[in-house]
C-alpha cells in the first residue's frame, strides 16, 4: 500500500512537472506503458494466491485509476493553458478605433480650373471641351502653323503608333476651332453671328520633362469673336480676370509684343504686385493676340467682318502663383500630404 501511495504521488509529481502535451505523454509511459511501474506491478500478481491476488489487484487497479484521473486533470489543464497563450497571441482589441475611409478630394489645379471657369462663366464665356488626341489639321494647320514649324517635329509632340496625322494635342486650340465651326453651323441663317466667347481648360502634351515642365500639362485658353471685338477688349478682360482671379486690385500688368502663329498682333502678358512679398517683381502670365485672319477662315468666319481676341496660359503655372507651390513635379507625384494641404 506505501508503494502505491508512493507511485500515485511520484506519477503526479512526474505530470505536474511536464510543461507540455509531449512530456506529458512520456511521463505516462513511466507508469501506465507496457514496461511501465504500474504494469510491472500487474504483471507480478500471477505469483501471488488467489486470496492476495484478488487484494492486491484492486489496490493496483485503484491506484491505476487514480494515476489516470491524475494525467487527464493535467492534460486538461496543459490544453487550457495551450489556449490561453494562443487567445492572448491572437488578442483583437476591438476597443481601438478604426483607421477611417479618409476623406478625398479635388486636386488643387481642378479647384483652380473649377475658380477660373466661374470667374470667365460670370462675364458671359462658355466652357467647353474636346479630344485629348487630335489630328494634325486641328492642332496645326487650321491655326497657322507652318509645315515645317518645329512644334511639328517629333521631338515636341506626342505622335500615335508613328500615324503623321494622329497626335497628343499640344494646346487646347483645336477645341476653339472646332467650337467656331458649331457656332458658325448653329448661326448660319442669322444676319449677323453672335458673339462666340468661350474658354477651354484641359490636358495638353508636350515631349518636355525638368523641374518646370511636364509631358502633360494643363492650359487654359480663351476664344472671343464677334463684329466689335478689339484689342482693348482683350486688356480688359485679361485685367479684370487677373484682380479677380488674385483677389487685389494692387497689381500692375504689361503686354509686351510677341509672335505667334494664330495671332497678329500678339502679346505676352506679365503682372507685378504692387504689395505683399513679390511686390514689384514682373510674372509671366500668359500669352495673348488678336486672332490671325487665316484662324478665323478656317474656323468658318469672315474675317473681313468679323475679328477676336484670343489668349492662353498655363493652369499648373497659375496654380503655383496662388498657392505659393515652387515645383511643378508636385503636383504629379500624387503625394496625399501634399495634395491634402489644399483641401477646406
Ligand atoms: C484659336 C486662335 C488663337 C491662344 C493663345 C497663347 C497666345 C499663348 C501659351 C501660354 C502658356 C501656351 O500654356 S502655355 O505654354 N499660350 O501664349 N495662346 S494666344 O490663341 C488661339 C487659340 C485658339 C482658334
Amino acid at each position: 500500500m506505501e508503494n502505491l501511495d508512493q507511485m500515485l504521488s511520484d506519477a503526479a509529481a512526474a505530470f505536474a512537472a511536464a510543461a507540455d502535451i509531449n512530456a506529458l505523454e512520456q511521463a505516462k509511459a513511466r507508469f501506465l506503458g507496457k514496461s511501465g511501474s504500474v504494469t510491472e506491478l500487474l504483471k507480478g500478481l500471477g505469483k501471488l494466491d488467489a486470496e492476495a491476488r484478488k487484494s492486491a489487484g484492486a489496490d493496483i487497479n485503484r491506484c491505476k485509476r487514480a494515476i489516470e484521473e491524475s494525467l487527464e486533470a493535467r492534460r486538461e489543464e496543459l490544453r487550457n493553458a495551450q489556449l490561453e497563450a494562443q487567445l492572448a497571441a491572437e488578442a483583437l482589441d476591438v476597443t481601438l478605433p478604426g483607421r477611417g475611409m479618409g476623406r478625398g478630394g479635388l486636386h488643387p489645379v481642378v479647384r483652380i480650373q473649377e475658380r477660373v471657369e466661374a470667374l470667365f462663366h460670370s462675364i458671359g464665356f462658355e466652357v467647353a471641351d474636346g479630344p485629348e488626341i487630335e489630328d494634325d489639321w486641328h492642332n496645326f494647320t487650321s491655326l497657322n502653323t507652318p509645315a515645317n514649324h518645329p512644334a511639328r517635329s517629333m521631338h515636341d509632340t506626342f505622335y500615335l503608333q508613328n500615324a503623321s496625322n494622329v497626335l497628343l494635342r499640344t494646346h487646347t486650340s483645336p477645341v476653339q476651332v472646332r467650337a467656331m465651326h458649331a457656332h458658325v453651323a448653329r448661326h448660319k441663317d442669322a444676319e449677323r453671328i453672335p458673339d462666340l466667347r468661350v474658354i477651354v481648360p484641359g490636358r495638353v502634351y508636350r515631349v518636355d520633362s525638368d523641374a518646370t515642365h511636364s509631358p502633360m500639362f494643363h492650359q487654359l485658353e480663351g476664344l472671343c469673336i464677334g463684329e466689335d471685338i478689339s484689342m482693348a477688349g482683350l486688356k480688359g478682360v485679361i485685367i479684370d480676370f487677373l484682380r479677380r482671379f488674385f483677389e487685389t486690385d494692387e497689381l500692375q500688368v504689361r503686354f509686351r509684343p510677341s509672335f505667334f502663329p494664330f495671332t497678329e498682333p500678339s502679346a505676352e502678358i506679365d503682372f507685378a504686385f504692387m504689395s505683399g512679398p513679390n511686390k514689384g517683381r514682373w510674372l509671366e502670365i500668359a500669352g495673348c493676340g488678336m486672332v490671325h485672319p487665316t484662324v478665323l477662315r478656317n474656323g468658318g468666319f469672315d474675317p473681313q467682318r468679323y475679328t477676336g481676341f484670343a489668349f492662353g496660359m498655363g493652369l499648373d503655372r497659375l496654380t503655383m502663383l496662388r498657392y505659393g507651390v515652387n515645383d511643378l513635379r508636385l503636383f504629379f507625384e500624387n503625394d496625399v500630404r501634399f495634395l491634402a494641404q489644399f483641401q477646406d
